[in-house]
């Protein structure tokens, strides 16, 4: 970070979120507008996270841009429109006077790595962008409500700005001013609560979520239902947050996930994120919830077959071992394992 050696670099990382009440549907491509309120948990940092460095050189010729090591292009318009916003804030915080600010005329180097397998529907793209809004920002030294130019980048990124319980509110605004997200409770909040992530499959999904969404919104005639019902499950389970009514919180869970799989499996061509794997995990943690005679574990799937269980702390140790028993990790993987032990790993 030092201007006289003529290079800005900043690093930073962003967390993973998981949305229990789904974000699907846009009614504004160009500015990443819902046609729904969301809701997540942020995950922890630790063990689930994009990584991204920003550099700007007025020796760099071009933008130029790395995911996982391998350069991409810099002609998306997503991240041309997060660049492009952020940039705009720096210009109104100098008053518009861009000649005295080399800082705006120099090119960038974006470097980003996740440290779990991307496109497999686990949230990449939303720690990714909420990773480059936050690290452009502290580049170009603005502050503003960054939710909003995550947003730019991919809709779901704007709610891994903040950690613990964070609500997508879709706004009403047609310029999209105030489609933010805002924190409903911290990290600190709930803190037995666990999540469980089963990767069913690392392989790239077969429909993008983009697109997927643009689909279902074209064709499903069930979409304009769950459109319907989306604002009272948001306010159901923001209070059963609040109140840490994991019950409350595991059926409305469920019931979401489950409407967002009917109305891609409404759309015309069908879209099938969950496979036969992904299903038996549905049917086990019903069983296992109906021989506690208690809602103890939900699950939630995104644009993938891959599962997330959320449950208490004290069912961990139960619900792993059962996962384990149903679910034992096949020979390859074994291999992979013992082979990983063997051979010295960075
Ligand atoms: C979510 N998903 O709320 C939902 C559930 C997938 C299923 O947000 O087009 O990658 O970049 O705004 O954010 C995935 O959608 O889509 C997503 P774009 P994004 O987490």
């Amino acid at each position: 970070d030092n201007m006289e050696d003529n290079i800005k670099c900043v690093t930073c990382t962003a967390p993973v979120n998981i949305a229990v009440i789904k974000y699907w549907g846009k009614r504004d491509e160009e500015l990443v507008l819902p046609v729904n309120s969301s809701v997540s948990v942020t995950l922890d940092q630790a063990q689930l996270r994009a990584k991204t460095t920003v550099m700007a050189s007025p020796s760099f010729p071009n933008d130029r841009m790395w995911l996982n090591g391998k350069e991409q292009s810099m002609d998306s318009k997503r991240i041309q429109n997060l660049l492009n916003e952020i940039k705009q804030w720096r210009k109104e915080k100098h008053n518009g006077d861009t000649c005295t600010d080399g800082l705006l005329m120099w090119k960038v180097h974006i470097c980003s790595e996740n440290n779990f397998p991307t496109a497999a529907g686990l949230a990449s793209s939303a720690a990714g962008y909420a990773c480059l809004a936050y690290s452009l920002a502290k580049l170009y030294n603005v502050e503003g409500d960054l939710s909003a130019i995550a947003r730019r980048g991919s809709g779901s990124a704007c709610r891994s700005m903040y950690g613990g319980f964070v609500e997508w509110d879709m706004g009403s605004q047609e310029d999209g001013s105030d489609s933010v997200s805002r924190q409903i409770a911290s990290e600190n909040h709930w803190p037995e609560l666990r999540v469980l992530l089963l990767v069913v499959s690392d392989q790239q999904k077969s429909m993008g979520s983009t697109e997927g969404m643009q689909a279902t919104l074209k064709t499903s005639q069930l979409m304009d239902r769950r459109i319907q019902c989306v604002p009272e499950s948001v306010e159901k389970i923001k209070e059963a947050i609040l109140k840490k009514d994991f019950k409350t919180f595991a059926e409305i869970t469920m019931k979401d996930s489950n409407q967002f799989h009917a109305v891609c499996l409404d759309s015309c061509p069908p879209i099938f994120y969950l496979t036969d794997v992904s299903k038996q995990i549905i049917q086990l943690v019903h069983a296992f919830n109906s021989s506690c005679g208690i809602t103890k574990v939900a699950y939630t799937f995104d644009a993938g077959p891959n599962a997330c269980l959320y449950l208490l702390e004290e069912d961990v140790g139960r619900v792993l071992s059962l996962i384990c028993h149903f679910f034992p990790p096949d020979k390859d993987d074994l291999n992979t394992f013992v082979q990983g032990l063997q051979t010295p790993s960075i």
